[in-house]
């Protein structure tokens, strides 16, 4: 009997890869009210309050403030929807989307 062993010696690796991540990032403006951009911060972002207040402080005086990272898609579509309700209020406040190094 031959004790060539024919078997592989590892598992195949079957390698799922991490989706890319992108930062939602929020830019001050001068006219959409402090309270508006909370309320759009908890309600798409699900920040609470404390975190959707230092957000928005953050924007405010710096000029930008990340608000969370997501898979593309969802990062996208959170900025869309964030800017589309503003817009529905008369509101010019703009998101990027930007890739995480
Ligand atoms: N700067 C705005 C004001 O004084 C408030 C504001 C904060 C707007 C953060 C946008 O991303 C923003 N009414």
């Amino acid at each position: 009997m031959s004790d060539t062993n024919l078997k592989p010696r590892t598992k195949p690796r079957i390698k799922a890869e991490r989706p890319k991540l992108y930062r939602v990032v929020l830019l001050n403006d001068d006219f959409t009210p402090r309270e508006f951009v909370v309320m759009v911060l908890k309600g798409e972002f699900r920040l609470d309050s404390s975190q959707a207040e230092i957000v928005m402080l953050t924007a405010h005086q710096k000029g930008a403030c990340v608000v969370s990272v997501y898979p593309k898609d969802v990062a996208e579509t959170k900025a869309d929807r964030a800017v589309a309700a503003a817009q529905k209020h008369g509101y010019p406040l703009q998101f990027t989307v930007e890739p995480e190094e």
